[in-house]
């Protein structure tokens, strides 16, 4: 069987068949992954209300790709105290927020107390806003600073109120390209291990994979099947997002973006590559908000939210560090011939914005 024969008889592909529909021209793999992602949501495309929040950029690891932790690139150091981010997390939720979305780097002087206390505040004062917090890169982190197990920290995470985990760290799985890009970070083995161990305590996560930098294609597939295997067996896996490598103040030498072509190729073979992975968002604030409406008809079904304050993107030179108003978010979603559905973390459907 060919690789369409194959996706159109709903079976699963290969590394190889993955590398094919690179190969592909544009419109033959949109149109396949666009029948996957019609097959599923019809031309439904959910989106939640969300704040970002950044509370620290000290950092302890020194990823050549960042430009948000503070170096002689960024040498603007900060850290929020609890009540900083209880007074963001109070004005989100008045403003509808339903999510707070937190992702720090890894400092080594806040302290254990520190990551912990502004969860547990979070969830004794805002009792409704879902706690989607701590990459796996940050767990490891916390984990070898404090002498504890993944174990220990992922129960004292769910203590704290933690509901969620983000997608980021994963960074590109390949050994080569993770060492050159992030040596010392999480490995590629620990990242999946702690969402293994989170899936297990019956809790739901993200995947990143960041791209367009020093990797190759056949790396982008291994990182989906890699992601795929650990789905097999947890099912804890809602979304797969493929970021898109900002460039700027960072130490990766990279000279030229990906481009739109291969942006949107990517998003369609994670939507055929990954089909046990129900969503496939496109993160405006890493893709510009043009290319995520496209890649509504390239398989994407997510589109995030409405962000409020980008730290991370925006850093290495996206424009994205004021998230998006509402109203007009929802517009672009109808104006490109979809239909807004606004949903929670976990994907339950709260509003059709008609
Ligand atoms: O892991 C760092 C990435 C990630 C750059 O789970 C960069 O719903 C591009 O994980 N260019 C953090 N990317 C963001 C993240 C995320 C974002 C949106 C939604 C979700 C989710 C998770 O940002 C890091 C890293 O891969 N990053 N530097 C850069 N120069």
């Amino acid at each position: 069987m060919d690789t369409v024969e194959k996706i159109e008889a709903g079976e699963r592909l290969s590394f190889e068949d993955g590398l094919k529909l690179y190969d592909f021209d544009i419109f033959t793999l949109g149109k396949l992954a666009d029948s996957r992602r019609r097959a599923l949501y019809k031309n439904r495309t959910f989106f939640n209300i969300n704040r970002h929040i950044n509370p620290t950029n000290i950092c302890a690891d020194i990823c050549k790709f960042c430009a948000f932790s503070a170096n002689r690139k960024n040498p603007n150091p900060y850290t929020m105290s609890i009540d900083e981010i209880l007074k963001i997390v109070e004005q989100a939720s008045q403003r509808g927020a339903k999510e707070v979305h937190i992702v720090s780097a890894h400092n080594k002087e806040a302290g254990l107390d520190w990551y912990l206390g502004m969860f547990k505040e979070i969830k004794r004062n805002f009792p409704h806003i879902h706690i989607k917090a701590l990459t796996a890169a940050e767990v490891n982190f916390l984990a070898k600073e404090y002498s504890v197990s993944y174990e220990k920290m992922i129960d004292m995470m769910i203590e704290s109120g933690v509901d969620s985990m983000p997608g980021g760290g994963a960074e590109i799985f390949d050994e080569e390209v993770r060492e050159y890009i992030c040596k010392g970070k999480v490995s590629s083995d620990e990242w999946l291990e702690i969402h293994r161990l989170w899936h297990k305590r019956g809790r739901k996560s993200n995947a990143t994979m960041l791209f367009g930098h020093v990797e190759k294609r056949e790396h982008r597939v291994d990182h989906m099947l890699r992601l795929r295997a650990l789905q097999d067996e947890t099912g804890g896996f809602n979304c797969f997002i493929p970021l898109v490598y900002q460039k700027e103040n960072n130490y990766l030498k990279v000279k030229d973006f990906v481009t739109g072509q291969e942006y949107l190729k990517t998003i369609a073979v994670s939507r055929l590559m990954l089909d046990n992975i129900p969503h496939i968002k496109a993160y405006w604030a890493s893709s510009t908000i043009n290319l995520a409406l496209v890649a509504q008809e390239f398989g994407a079904d997510d589109l995030d939210g409405t962000i409020e304050r980008e730290a991370i993107q925006s850093a290495a030179g996206a424009k994205s560090a004021g998230g998006m108003p509402l109203e007009e978010f929802v517009a672009l979603i109808k104006d490109s011939g979809f239909v807004p559905v606004e949903r929670d973390s976990l994907y339950n459907e709260l509003k059709v914005w008609q």
